[in-house]
């Protein structure tokens, strides 16, 4: 799917700013056709948890319909209108004017509506249902229950199932001939790069042009075949943290007439998986970095550029070269963000809380049943996978699909479940991307059934924290000894540390350099370091977490995870200038 632009033949119309949001009470339908008696006012994009007062409406489980004016104007009523929402968390129905026009599952992908036969000039009533309900079916994977004679959610993950319109609502144009999507094929030997693009298109045309363009403007290739390969003959390779980006412009033309052209940025590099190591364009690569969220005060996981913008110069500050978008596909802009500064990306569907016996509340860990007998998540599963390269498969960024996070892939009927979907991002996948499935400790090397099925196995791993907590010198013997078993049983698979962290409070010092202190903090790395240091088939560390972020309440979470190297308002923690150092000298 493409990103939504605007250019010579495009008009692009941001519909952002305060919309009107009404709870759908029990008992009490909303009708769509009419305007909403009772709402009150959301930004979009946002979540709408932060921006309220009112507790009822936070805690609110269920529908909340959001209204806004769609105003089209004359001179656009005779080019093709889509509408297009980039996220809508969890699940969106659309109307227009009162008529249904489309139904969204997952909070994390972009979805659009052709809207010609929907609207007329002038004002149109645009109304989104939104449902903030997660049960057994859907990713991420929530436990749905009707308690005190109300729906309630309690999610299987550690953070806060925000919702909301959380990412921009736009309207583009095109005319009736357009480019639907592109894909872009490359294969590259000795600094010559053969590009095959991939186009579809509905609708008639004469001609199409094919162009590639460098960073200082210059036409490199060009072709008015589609069978016809573009050829670069002196690659500038896209790089970790040197990123270089060309440009390939489609055009379709009726006789002289331009009627439609869309520029998709992309670069040029290879991976590749060879004797437990990772390469990048043929050079050794280390992952050093984070697992992330989108998350901030006020925010929630709504969309916002100078917060994107902040964290990818942080990282950058820290000499970071990667992160994870654990645990749900982040924005499109910050993963062009990431293409333009040459981060690396393990990019995750929201496959998470895929663990029924299991979770932060020890109250609920009382649940004995196979995960994979109880869970009805394969069709979502599919679905979200299959979305999320549609969004992503151009991007130079990206360089993993992780396809899960921590599923219960110690019990039986794991490898059923998951065998099917690696296959299936690997047929999806044009530049056939490593997969991961990051390990929970549970699937211990004896009981895993995951592992044999990815090409990086990436470790979860809170030796000193949950095991041992405290006492870091029988963490890492335990540490050690557990990566030695991976190693030995998978000896070709490189492996990385894909999770590792201790709850620090900013501004909590200790003497004793006590867990939760900064002192701990620093400690703890170290002494994971020590480890992974020691080992040559590590191939990554990802800190968990990039910053401090919200989860729902529980007697481990005061006031939200606190396994931050920034605060939830970015400030560093003591451990920020030891990452620093460790991170420059790598
Ligand atoms: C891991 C999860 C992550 C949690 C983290 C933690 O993958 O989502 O936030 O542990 O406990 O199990 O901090």
């Amino acid at each position: 799917m493409l990103y939504p632009v605007m250019n010579e033949t495009r008009s692009l119309i941001d519909l952002s700013g305060i919309w009107r949001v009404q709870v759908e009470k029990q008992n009490e339908a909303i009708d769509p056709a009419k305007p909403l008696k009772d709402p009150f006012l959301i930004a979009v994009p946002g979540s709408i948890d932060d921006q309220v007062i009112d507790e009822t409406i936070r805690k609110h489980v269920g529908n909340f319909w959001y209204e806004t004016e769609m105003m089209i104007p004359i001179s656009l009523m005779d080019e093709r209108k889509v509408l297009r929402f980039a996220s809508v968390t969890h699940e969106a129905v659309v109307y227009i004017n009162g008529i249904k026009a489309a139904h969204h599952i997952g909070g994390f992908t972009p979805f659009e509506i052709d809207i010609d036969s929907l609207v007329h000039a002038g004002k149109n009533d645009l109304k989104v249902c939104v449902s903030n309900i997660l049960d057994e079916s859907t990713l991420p994977c929530g436990f749905y229950q009707e308690k005190n004679g109300r729906p309630s959610v309690t999610p299987r993950f550690d953070f806060y199932n925000y919702c909301g319109i959380h990412r921009p609502v736009k309207l583009y144009t095109t005319k009736k001939t357009y480019i639907d999507d592109i894909v872009i094929h490359y294969e590259y030997h000795g600094g010559v790069t053969t590009v095959r693009p991939e186009v579809s298109i509905t609708g008639n045309y004469d001609t199409i042009k094919l162009k590639i363009w460098d960073e200082d403007n210059q036409l490199i290739a060009q072709s008015s075949d589609v069978e016809q390969p573009l050829v670069i003959s002196e690659t500038r390779l896209w790089q970790p943290l040197d990123a270089y980006l060309y440009r390939l412009e489609v055009s379709l033309f009726d006789k002289e007439l331009l009627i439609d052209t869309y520029t998709e940025e992309f670069g040029v590099r290879t991976i590749q998986i060879k004797q437990n190591k990772v390469y990048i364009n043929d050079k050794e690569f280390y992952f050093k970095g984070f697992g992330k969220h989108e998350d901030f005060p006020v925010l929630g996981k709504g969309y916002n550029g100078a917060v994107a913008n902040l964290d990818k110069n942080l990282m950058k500050w820290l000499g970071a070269n990667s992160f994870r978008t654990s645990h749900y596909p982040y924005s499109e802009e910050e993963m062009r963000l990431a293409d333009r500064e040459g981060i690396v990306v393990i990019d995750e569907v929201p496959g998470v809380g895929l663990f029924t016996n299991f979770h932060v509340d020890v109250n609920l860990n009382n649940n004995k049943k196979n995960t994979w007998e109880t869970l009805r998540t394969h069709e979502n599963h599919h679905k979200v996978i299959q979305e999320l390269i549609e969004r992503d498969k151009n991007h130079a960024c990206v360089v993993v699909w992780a396809i899960a996070n921590e599923p219960a892939s110690h019990q039986e009927g794991a490898r059923a479940y998951f065998k099917p979907l690696v296959e299936l991002a690997k047929a999806l996948d044009h530049q056939k991307r490593p997969i991961v499935i990051p390990n929970i400790v549970n699937a211990s090397p004896e009981l895993d059934q995951a592992a044999e099925l990815v090409d990086i196995l990436c470790l979860n791993r809170y030796y000193g924290w949950y095991i041992e907590h405290g006492d870091l010198d029988s963490a890492m013997i335990g540490l050690r000894q557990e990566i030695e078993k991976w190693h030995e049983k998978y000896p070709d698979k490189p492996i990385m540390f894909s999770e590792f962290g201790a709850d620090t409070i900013s501004g909590l010092h200790s003497l004793y350099r006590t867990p939760y202190s900064e002192e701990f903090q620093i400690d703890f790395y170290k002494a994971n370091f020590e480890v992974l240091d020691a080992l040559d088939y590590v191939v990554g560390e990802h800190l968990w977490n990039f910053a401090d972020f919200a989860t729902a309440a529980n007697i481990r979470r005061i006031d939200g995870n606190k396994k931050g190297i920034f605060t939830r308002d970015r400030r560093p923690k003591s451990i920020a200038f030891e990452i620093k150092k460790r991170w420059e000298a790598r």
